[in-house]
């Protein structure tokens, strides 16, 4: 290493909370599905920010966009009309079929606004007595970091010392239709839940299980709010993750690549009265809906449109798929994925996730661990057939690697 790195590196320990523990590399440029460390070494990302840089690094014409933007008008507040945000509605209405919109910035600001929402709605609308609400959440759930979020996460490293926590939320395991069946009382308004759990290590539900979440909450009057900010905006080949399973959920969140990773931009959808609710001081964000955040996010929305990445994700995510359930490697318990949002599970016998995504770091990837045996694997949409077959020779290098 030289020293500039160890200086880096050295620096933000020294001055920053120890809430991440990154893999030594310091990146400095970024291009489409490439970024490059200071010292000039270049990496294929397979993690994408966590899902954020789908429309890949610097993305040219969200650039555009955004700099064309910052140069006339940033931020208004939400006090003033601005010419940008009725663009914005109009365009994430019509590609999603959503008919209201909320515009946050991070994606827990969204989910937070959906739990103050379907709450609301529950006592305005559904009729819960005051106070009473109740939102049901599986187990293994990630939806962000605010108190509100970990108070119901079931991950002890999230959650430990930060209470106490909101009531108001019930835990049952994801898959199980029936112990939603179970668990939904007059006094439920919303079941909220990740179309495939992301932090739990890429967990896609058995076949036809949101069906029959769509059919119970239907038949109960219970809010299905699906947490798209990681799964959504073509991650698993499809638009929205809801697509694969047939459904529409009542309440969606997007967040990450609504702005193609340059800026923090989120939003929930509704299809029905949820948003309705919020009335003028009710809800709202000093940054929320600002220009800048409304021109990029278009543009992040149309180039994934128009240049084909949703569509490339799904062919791209099979070939990756195929390529790591073809590695005949010992270290290997279980591949899963869906479009371009893949896993490779080890067998504990392997070792930590972690050696071996620092062993990728050494041949050009960049991934990310998930838990002690996960490798997540989720690079820009914008992938060609060439690039993945370069990174599976990579994974296969490492998979068969012995490190004992
Ligand atoms: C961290 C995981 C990814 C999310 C879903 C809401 C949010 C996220 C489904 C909150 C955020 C991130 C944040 C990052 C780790 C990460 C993650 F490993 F935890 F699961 F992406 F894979 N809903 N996910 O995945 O969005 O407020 O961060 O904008 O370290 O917290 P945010």
């Amino acid at each position: 290493m030289s020293s500039s790195v160890i200086d880096f590196v050295a620096t933000e320990a020294r001055f920053g909370a120890h809430n991440y523990e990154p893999i030594g590399v310091v990146l400095s440029r970024g291009e489409g599905v490439w970024v490059w460390d200071t010292e000039g070494n270049r990496y294929l990302d397979c993690l994408s920010a966590y899902s954020a840089v789908s429309q890949g690094h610097c993305h040219p014409k969200i650039l555009a966009a955004m700099v064309e933007q910052a140069h006339r008008l940033t931020l208004t507040s939400r006090a003033f009309h601005n010419d940008q945000l009725a663009l914005f509605y109009e365009e994430i209405a019509a590609l999603t079929g959503s008919h209201k919109v909320l515009p946050m910035n991070s994606g827990a600001e969204a989910v937070e606004s959906a739990i103050k929402s379907v709450r609301k709605w529950g006592y305005e609308v559904k009729g819960v007595p005051d106070g009473q609400a109740e939102i049901i959440v599986c187990a293994n759930n990630f939806h962000g970091r605010t108190l509100g979020i970990v108070g119901f996460s079931t991950d002890p490293e999230t959650r430990t010392h930060f209470g106490p926590f909101a009531p108001g939320f019930k835990i049952i395991p994801f898959g199980d239709a029936t112990a939603l069946e179970e668990a939904i009382t007059p006094n439920t308004v919303a079941f909220l839940v990740e179309p495939i759990q992301g932090e739990a290590g890429v967990i896609i539900p058995p076949a036809g299980y949101f069906m029959k979440v769509r059919e119970l909450c239907t038949a109960n009057n219970v809010m299905l709010v699906l947490d798209e900010i990681q799964t959504g905006l073509g991650r698993t080949g499809k638009l929205l993750a809801e697509q694969h399973e047939g459904i529409e959920a009542d309440v969606t969140l997007l967040g990450k690549a609504l702005s193609g990773g340059f800026y923090p931009v989120s939003a929930v959808l509704s299809n029905n009265d949820v948003l309705g609710t919020l009335r003028p001081g009710q809800h709202g964000s000093t940054f929320g809906g600002n220009p800048l955040a409304c021109a990029v996010a278009r543009t992040a929305m149309r180039v994934l449109v128009e240049e084909g990445m949703i569509e490339n994700a799904a062919r791209q995510g099979a070939r990756f798929l195929q390529g790591l359930k073809d590695i005949r490697a010992n270290t290997i318990r279980e591949v899963r994925g869906r479009g371009l949002m893949l896993a490779v599970e080890l067998h504990p016998e392997a070792g930590r996730a972690r050696r071996y995504c620092e062993a990728l770091q050494g041949k050009g990837i960049l991934a990310k661990d998930t838990h002690e045996h996960t490798i997540r694997i989720a690079p820009p949409l914008v992938i060609t057939s060439d690039q993945v077959d370069w990174a599976l020779e990579r994974f296969a290098a490492t998979l068969t690697q012995d490190f004992s």
